[in-house]
């Protein structure tokens, strides 16, 4: 030990040891006090421990490399200093936005004066001299030896060096020794690279969450990796000129389709409700298991006359799944051809979405819900940037112990808790709940559900049935409630499936089952099974529900870009001065290609596959006649243009040079999401007599006690649905103190 002490006490690789520890000590501090990073299972707390040490020696390595001992040492010392102010900084950042800290953020003016200049000195707290005793025993150290200096100085005594026990090793060091250790250090972090990879793949190309690349690789090739992005994305910008945007608009003023005049404002002024499904597919719908209907609900939604659904309308998502659906969503453009538009662009793009047009153009408030982690798919920057005023995450659910599934709180808990805030929200509103419930893994506990097991040799194909059964039972019970409330008579509801749940890999396990137990498609089995059966799998449920629509199944083809023109005009907004890549559904104009982010294609009664044409009717392969082959050509070039120049418009990010007839271009700064129960209802008293919000209005209508749920978690504690959350009930219980009755509503 004495031994291991000297050692490094006098020599320079015992040094850079020294400091190695010590980063290594406070990066574990960061991670398990500061940062919520959700390490789950073994291997992830394995990852977790020991990914900061390899890019850390791999850097402190660099001190080795200097022939002059001193220069080693101040090489070694300043990477130390880098890497503890990086550390540093991204815990107060994190205490503030529950994020990292990003390139972007650092480079932009107005998030540096309103995020991190006065409030980040405020973000400090005592446990914070973790991360700088080392320095501040240094700092006492030169102190005290400034003062002792003094009295020898008085006495005219030589002064001495303070030198804390460390001695300068003049010894050059042996050639290779640099070279071994770093090249130690980066095979340790390579291995943590291929870890990482098994247990979460696309770790980098997908971008889900900058929490997940910390926790699995560490803050610095986190900060490295955004850097790069953001050099890459600034370069793709700084190439735009206005030609580019003159394109986009040539091709999409072309494109436009107005609307019908049938249903063109049937659902103006109505509050808009969108219910995001997670990883639904169409053909759940009117599918049964062991005799029983898995989505017993919407089968007799999708009956009534005022639901109008769509059988033939496809998921268009990339690599950003969730994130691609609801960008489609918000903005009818696609998503990227790799990774997620959310990720990557959400932060600092320029976005004319629905939330800011049904705003600006029809007096709408906007809302989104989603009970799981604010920061995935970097949702708290990007809904800022689409022009939401409130975004209830996470922390605005009761995550009491078994209520929450991987991504979320579960579903029948998640629209209890939501029906909460709607309440309090100004009408008209537009108000997007975001399911998880249904998502892989597919789990879901025998006390929430007694949905039978589909018997498949899959245990995810059948969760899948089960979970997507729960699902269609929150539905159930959020609709009981919008009746009872009030809401349901002023709102249009629109549900989506934003993806598949089973992936292709798995359809044929899925096949016998779907053609004895479902009404899809070809009825094809695994033994005939083809890439076009993967296709027609693609189908997502789109419904649309309101009092007084005119409903019906509707069989025109179309995929999630084509949904916000549709929404739209629906509500009475034109969408002709818009940059738009869809089509409203309803239109005679309507345009029925549709294209899949891969640039392949579904007709009315063709699907293209890269060169193969299947015949839609009879999933035959044909060899397309002359005249077929150029129609097919010109479906191919108009999907092909649209997908670049969605991909020209976001990634030099041009709708900033083109701001449509009687819209402002969305402020993000304006909107603080962690605050915004409290802004909600502090506008809600503010306007008073004015207050639109159903609680103003009916302050006697139904309340979340009367909300109806078998939910087992609110048999044993009503609680879990009707208190506020823990985290915000500050913000709640200050509106309470200023507003007569506003406790009244709980
Ligand atoms: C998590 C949820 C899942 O927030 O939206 O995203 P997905 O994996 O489906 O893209
Ligand atoms: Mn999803």
């Amino acid at each position: 030990m004495k031994n291991l002490i000297t050692r490094v006490r006098t020599t320079r690789l015992g040094f850079l040891s020294l400091l190695l520890i010590l980063i290594w000590l406070k990066t574990l501090f960061a991670y398990y006090v500061d940062f919520r990073l959700g390490a789950t299972g073994i291997l992830q707390q394995v990852i977790l421990f020991f990914n900061p040490l390899g890019t850390s020696a791999a850097l402190l390595s660099l001190g080795l490399y200097p022939r002059r001992p001193k220069a080693g040492y101040a090489v070694g010392g300043i990477v130390y200093v880098l890497l503890c102010l990086l550390l540093v900084i991204n815990v107060l950042y994190y205490r503030e936005f529950s994020d990292f800290m990003t390139v972007g953020t650092v480079m932009s003016v107005k998030n540096v004066s309103s995020g991190l200049g006065g409030s980040f000195i405020n973000m400090v707290i005592w446990r914070d001299l973790v991360f700088v005793c080392d320095f501040a025993a240094i700092l006492l150290g030169f102190l005290g030896y400034g003062v002792v200096n003094i009295w020898r100085y008085i006495h005219h005594q030589p002064l001495k060096w303070p030198h804390f026990g460390l001695r300068l090793d003049t010894r050059p060091l042996p050639y290779h020794v640099p070279q071994a250790v770093s090249a130690v250090a980066v095979a340790l972090f390579g291995l943590n690279m291929t870890i990482s990879e098994l247990n979460r793949p696309q770790l980098l190309t997908r971008t889900f969450d900058r929490n997940y690349i910390v926790k699995y690789l560490g803050l610095a090739p986190f900060t490295v990796y955004d850097a790069f992005q953001t050099v890459q994305n600034n370069q793709v910008r700084a190439t735009a000129d206005s030609a580019d945007m003159d394109d986009v608009l040539a091709y999409t003023k072309a494109h436009y389709a107005k609307p019908s005049t049938e249903y063109f404002g049937a659902a103006k002024g109505k509050n808009i409700i969108i219910i995001h499904l997670e990883s639904f597919q169409q053909f759940l719908i009117g599918a049964k298991i062991d005799g029983q209907e898995v989505t017993p609900f919407l089968n007799s939604l999708i009956k009534e006359q005022d639901t109008l659904s769509f059988d033939n309308f496809f998921h268009e998502v990339g690599l950003g799944k969730t994130s691609d659906a609801e960008n489609m969503l918000e903005t009818s453009t696609f998503g990227l051809s790799t990774g997620s538009l959310f990720s990557s662009l959400g932060t600092d793009n320029t976005f004319q979405a629905a939330p800011a047009l049904l705003d600006q153009y029809a007096g709408y408030t906007s809302a989104v819900f989603h009970g799981g982690d604010g920061t995935f798919w970097n949702r708290s920057n990007t809904y800022k940037s689409l022009g939401y005023d409130y975004f209830f995450d996470g922390d605005f659910y009761n995550h009491e112990k078994g209520t929450t599934t991987e991504y979320g709180i579960k579903d029948k808990l998640m629209f209890a808790e939501t029906s909460k805030y709607l309440t309090h929200l100004q009408q008209p509103f537009y108000a997007k709940i975001i399911t998880t419930t249904n998502h892989y893994p597919f789990y879901i506990a025998n006390s929430d559900t007694d949905f039978p097991d589909a018997g498949t040799s899959d245990a995810y194909i059948n969760g899948y049935f089960r979970t997507a059964h729960y699902l269609d039972a929150a539905l159930r019970e959020f609709f009981t409630y919008l009746k009872q409330s009030g809401l349901y008579e002023n709102s249009l509801v629109m549900m989506y499936g934003d993806h598949y749940g089973i992936s292709n890999d798995r359809n044929q396990t899925l096949s016998d089952l779907l053609s004895s137990s479902t009404s899809d498609s070809t009825g094809d089995t695994a033994a005939n099974w083809t890439s076009f059966d993967d296709t027609n799998l693609q189908r997502v449920p789109l419904i649309f529900h309101m009092p007084g629509l005119k409903g019906g199944i509707n069989h025109t083809y179309g995929g999630e870009i084509d949904v916000l023109p549709t929404l739209l005009h629906l509500a009475g907004v034109d969408t002709k001065p818009l940059v738009q890549f869809g089509t409203d559904l309803l239109s005679p104009q309507h345009d029925p290609v549709v294209a899949f982010r891969n640039h392949n294609f579904v007709t009315p009664q063709y699907t293209v596959l890269g060169s193969t044409v299947y015949r839609n009717r009879t999933g035959e392969v044909v060899t397309p006649t002359a005249s077929l082959q150029r129609k097919l050509d010109a479906a191919q070039a108009s999907v092909d243009a649209r997908l670049t120049l969605s991909d020209t418009l976001a990634t030099k990010n041009l709708l900033r040079f083109y701001v449509p007839a009687g819209f402002t271009p969305v402020n993000p700064q304006k909107v603080m999401f962690n605050r915004s129960l409290a802004n909600m209802l502090k506008q809600e008293r503010t306007l008073g007599k004015r207050s639109t919000s159903l609680f103003s209005q009916h302050p006697n209508s139904p309340t979340i006690a009367d909300y109806q749920t078998d939910a087992p978690e609110v048999q044993t504690d009503p609680d879990v649905i009707s208190a506020w959350p823990a985290k915000v009930a500050g913000q709640a219980d200050a509106a309470a103190d200023t507003a007569e009755d506003d406790t009244t509503d709980q």
